[in-house]
């Protein structure tokens, strides 16, 4: 697009538009009162001929949410009620500046980075092979702006010590919506220093972790985590052709085909590849990745063994630039044991799966934010949206949902950082495996889901490109596919019980069990802490009616298993942060709300036979139903 069309869309944007308030009337209002003016002045406007009408004044006024951290009361109750006060002091100072700075500063330059994605250009003027991925300098300002602010830094340098990871996730969650997609590369970024952290930051990768850990703009370094090969995305086992040989220096060169490489402009990449033998033999399956780190490009700034093939046109997430990328000799140092590639690379996915609750948590609360702002301006049926019960009522559900989901985030972020400076138990370590999953899986359809809901309370407005609320959309939907679809986080779910042998649930229901004991005193949450202990009781028999059933109804279960563990801990979440002194009826309320659900969907469907071998061949009878391949089932 041109600077020209860029400005242009910029001015009709609402993050930009002020310049047309000026003159006209307007459909919306600031107080009744202002309504019957408008009204009549809109009544005589309209007798008018066609001609002479000043169209262009017809306008609706923007919501205008102000800064982001002093206007979520959720985020800073949360923050009151854990950090020590010494700590809490500086962090809301801290919080309250970069609040501001993302209203003025930082998220005009996310809109720009959406008005200017990035271009790939593969040859020069002379026709010399380039392959450079240009980006618009507000991106680059962007990558400027995360060092500064430590977005990675914070969690590496544990000033604040176990809060550290609280701290660092409630910048990331107010950055989210504002960042342009550099969302994306901090996530990747954050899950390979975690990984060279787990090696003990070995001599050969000090250098890239001092990088990617520095709040120094020209050092700064990001990641990408170049996981996808053309067969296969969630197998990563099966799907991984990429082979590396060993170079006499002990280094490896690494060939193969990389099918999504998300923010492709990075300084270094993660990867995975098969080691060849002697005979040029590799071996197959989860055993024979092993994990290595590149830089993307020489001290020359050539590409490394690298050649770009295109760019991907994604529905969104246009901002940042994924790639498909040949490998073809690129350098790369081994930097796992051979054949531990997959239990290496967890350390990433694990962190950047966090990251991807932040961002589903930040779009829900981003779009509730604009949708709330709405309805105090405009006018429908002759009152605000705010005076229609209905359209109250439809707010107020996302805002249920969208406060589980923040409890539920904060609650992993504080378990990492115990998990980091050595002062979480073995049950905390359980927890937090169990929870990213299911965090993970579970917030990404709920972000999606309220993220269409808040559009659809603008009404047409809110289907318009320039208001930028369809970009909001777009890149939520992602948020339940990368790092995991929904049914593998639920199948890697099953994959953190069999390997502690059942004991995260044992850990799960004690720590629900604890966090309701916080309510005893607290009549009003009784019926909500009645509603999550009976869900806890049916999902306890439901896994040990399951431990006798075998794998296969298990597998069938796993999703709505893994909603049930979301939700119950949701639930007790809110419970305890409703039960905490000091705690408003607001707190109260979505307690209450959140726990009238059905908390325990498997147990439900278990009860409508839903896992049994009988009704599985009747899911693949419905779904091919008419088609050739039904007369074959
Ligand atoms: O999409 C991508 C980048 C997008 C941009 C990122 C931005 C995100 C933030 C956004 C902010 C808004 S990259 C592609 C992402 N791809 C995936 O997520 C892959 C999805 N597939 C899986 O997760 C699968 O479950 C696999 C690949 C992990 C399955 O592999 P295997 O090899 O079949 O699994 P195994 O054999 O069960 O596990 C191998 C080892 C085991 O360890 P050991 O041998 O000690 O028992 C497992 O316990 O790996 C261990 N392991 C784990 N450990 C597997 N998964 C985990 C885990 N999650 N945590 C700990």
């Amino acid at each position: 697009m041109s600077r020209l069309g860029a400005t242009c869309r910029l001015r009709h944007g609402w993050d930009r538009c002020q310049a047309c308030n000026c003159r006209g009337f307007s459909t919306t209002a600031r107080q009744g009162q202002r309504v019957s003016l408008q009204e009549k002045q809109v009544g005589a406007d309209l007798e008018m001929p066609v001609a002479r009408r000043e169209a262009e004044t017809l306008f609706q006024e923007r919501p205008e949410p102000g800064n982001q951290y002093l206007e979520d009361a959720l985020l800073r109750s949360y923050l009151e009620a854990h950090l020590p006060p010494k700590v809490l002091e500086e962090v809301s100072q801290e919080l309250e500046g970069f609040g501001n700075r993302l209203l003025t500063k930082i998220r005009p330059l996310g809109w720009e980075c959406e008005l200017n994605p990035p271009v790939f250009r593969q040859y020069d003027a002379w026709g010399q092979r380039v392959d450079h991925i240009v980006t618009c300098s507000a991106w680059k300002r962007m990558k400027e702006i995360a060092a500064e602010e430590g977005l990675v830094a914070e969690a590496y340098e544990r000033r604040y010590s176990n809060w550290s990871r609280v701290h660092q996730a409630v910048k990331l969650y107010l950055f989210s919506t504002a960042s342009g997609g550099f969302n994306c590369p901090l996530a990747m970024t954050d899950g390979a220093a975690k990984v060279i952290e787990s090696l003990g930051v070995p001599a050969s990768l000090k250098n890239a972790f001092d990088h990617l850990t520095s709040r120094d703009p020209r050092k700064f370094w990001t990641s990408g985590q170049w996981m996808t090969e053309r067969r296969g995305g969630s197998d990563v086992a099966n799907g991984t052709e990429t082979v590396a040989r060993k170079q006499p220096d002990g280094t490896y060169h690494l060939y193969g085909f990389k099918w999504f490489t998300s923010a492709a402009d990075s300084d270094m990449a993660l990867t995975l590849a098969r080691i060849e033998d002697a005979e040029g033999h590799v071996k197959q399956g989860s055993g024979g990745l092993s994990l290595f780190f590149l830089r993307v490009r020489d001290e020359e700034e050539k590409l490394n063994g690298i050649q770009v093939q295109r760019l991907k046109a994604k529905l969104g997430t246009r901002q940042m630039a994924t790639a498909e990328l040949w490998l073809n000799g690129a350098k790369a140092e081994l930097i796992s044991a051979e054949g531990r590639g997959v239990a290496s690379i967890s350390n990433m996915l694990n962190i950047t799966r966090i990251h991807n609750v932040i961002g589903a948590v930040a779009s829900m609360r981003r779009m509730i934010s604009l949708s709330r702002q709405y309805a105090l301006k405009r006018v429908a049926f002759g009152k605000l949206l705010k005076d229609h019960p209905l359209h109250m009522q439809t707010i107020a559900r996302m805002e249920v949902q969208t406060r589980g989901a923040f409890l539920l985030l904060m609650e992993m972020a504080r378990l990492l950082g115990l998990a980091e400076t050595n002062m979480a138990s073995e049950q905390d370590q359980l927890l937090l495996r169990l929870l990213v999953p299911v965090a993970k899986l579970y917030t990404g359809k709920q972000a999606s889901a309220i993220a269409i809901e808040a559009m659809e309370s603008f009404g047409g407005q809110g289907y318009m490109e320039d208001t930028g609320l369809p970009v909001i959309v777009r890149d939520t939907l992602v948020l339940s596919i990368w790092e995991g679809t929904t049914n593998v986080l639920s199948l890697d779910v099953l994959r953190s019980l069999a390997k502690s042998q059942g004991q995260v649930m044992a850990v799960f229901f004690s720590t629900v069990q604890n966090k309701l004991g916080l309510a005893s005193s607290s009549a009003e949450l009784q019926p909500a802490v009645q509603f999550v202990q009976d869900a806890a009781g049916r999902l306890a028999r439901f896994c040990q009616g399951a431990a006798s059933e075998g794998a296969a109804p298990m597998e069938l279960a796993a999703r709505d298993f893994s909603y049930s563990l979301a939700r119950i801990y949701a639930g007790a979440l809110l419970i305890e942060h409703a039960a905490r002194p000091g705690s408003s009826c607001v707190d109260v309320c979505a307690a209450q709300r959140w726990c009238r659900q059905e908390l325990c969907p498997v147990a439900a469907e278990l009860g409508n036979g839903s896992y049994s071998a009988e009704e599985s061949s009747l899911d693949s009878a419905l779904v091919y139903a008419g088609s050739p391949a039904g007369s074959r089932l």
